[in-house]
């Protein structure tokens, strides 16, 4: 766990500069296809990865100040049944960005026990309103013989595994993360980008824990990134890691950086998403 590279494997400039860059990118940010208001990302993973306190990072980095909008914490996971969509604004009560964090109860490994994977495909697929409560043991069903499919704009356009870099070693086998590779392939078929945003990553390395700069040359952590990577079927190049705001009661520009670069990513992958829609258009004639 000690041991560390001769060099970062990852380059980072902690410099100032590059946090209000990374700030500026996610503030500038528009949806390439111009009738879609604002891209949708979801959060999924399991029970306490930290889904709520990756928005409450972002709306903090936004703010100005730390915040606490979603409940984030270690709770009674039977409270936390609602499907949640935050928007970040540009200081408290100011504009509102161009993207909807979208952030749903646990996963938790056993069939009938957290979200679906049948709720998770119908969120993909723009089923499932803010607010609703889901129900473990009977997932969201389509009134009727109505046959409504959602217009893009309601549709998932990139998913986020948040995965607790403290529990990778507990991982041992496929069924440890079934749910997942079920939500990937789901995912897959309607060529929704994923990636993995790793978090706690000052719990499992001193050196990383001492001092945030260090994330890329803990030897132990780039391990973890590649077995996240290696277990979810996720490309290393899209697993990114991160300290969300917990305890802190001001800003950091290190846990910024990271934070605002998995923003950046997400952002880049729903562009993503967009164009090939657009292309799929072009080519089917539309
Ligand atoms: N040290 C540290 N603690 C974290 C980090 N992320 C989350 N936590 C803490 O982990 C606990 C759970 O985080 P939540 O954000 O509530 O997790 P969640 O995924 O929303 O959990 P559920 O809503 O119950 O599914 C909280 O006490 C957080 O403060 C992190 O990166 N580092
Ligand atoms: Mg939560």
């Amino acid at each position: 766990m000690g041991t560390w590279y001769s060099k970062p494997w990852r380059n980072v400039e902690w410099e100032e500069s590059t946090r209000y860059r990374l700030k500026e990118f996610v503030k500038e940010y528009r949806p390439t296809i111009k009738s879609i208001p604002q891209a949708r990302i979801l959060l999924v993973g399991d029970v306490g990865a930290g889904k709520s306190s990756f928005f409450n990072s972002i709306n903090s980095i936004f703010s100005g100040c730390i915040t606490g909008q979603a409940n984030a914490g270690p709770n009674d996971t039977n409270l936390i049944l609602k499907y949640h969509t935050y928007r970040v604004r540009v200081r408290q009560g100011g504009r509102a960005l161009p993207f909807l964090l979208g952030d749903t109860m646990g996963l938790e490994k056993r069939a009938n026990e957290g979200v679906s994977v049948e709720d998770i495909d119908s969120i993909l697929k723009g089923y499932i309103k803010d607010g609703y409560q889901f129900n473990p043991t009977k997932p969201w069903s389509q009134d009727g013989d109505q046959c409504h499919i959602p217009p893009l704009q309601k549709r998932i356009h990139c998913v986020v595994f948040v995965v607790d870099a403290s529990k990778l070693p507990l991982m041992k086998s496929a069924e440890d993360n079934s749910k997942f590779i079920q939500i990937r392939n789901k995912a897959n078929l309607l060529d929704v980008p994923v990636m993995v945003l790793l978090t706690n990553v000052d719990k499992v390395c001193p050196h990383v824990q001492k001092d945030l700069k260090n994330v890329y040359w803990s030897n132990y952590l780039k391990e973890q990134i590649y077995k996240a990577s290696d277990f979810l079927g996720i490309q290393v190049s899209n697993v990114f890691p991160v300290k969300n705001y917990c305890s802190e009661v001001e800003l950091d520009m290190r846990c910024d950086i990271l934070l605002l670069t998995a923003m950046q990513k997400m952002l880049r992958l729903s562009n993503d998403f967009f164009a090939n829609f657009e292309e799929d258009r072009v080519r089917d004639g539309f």
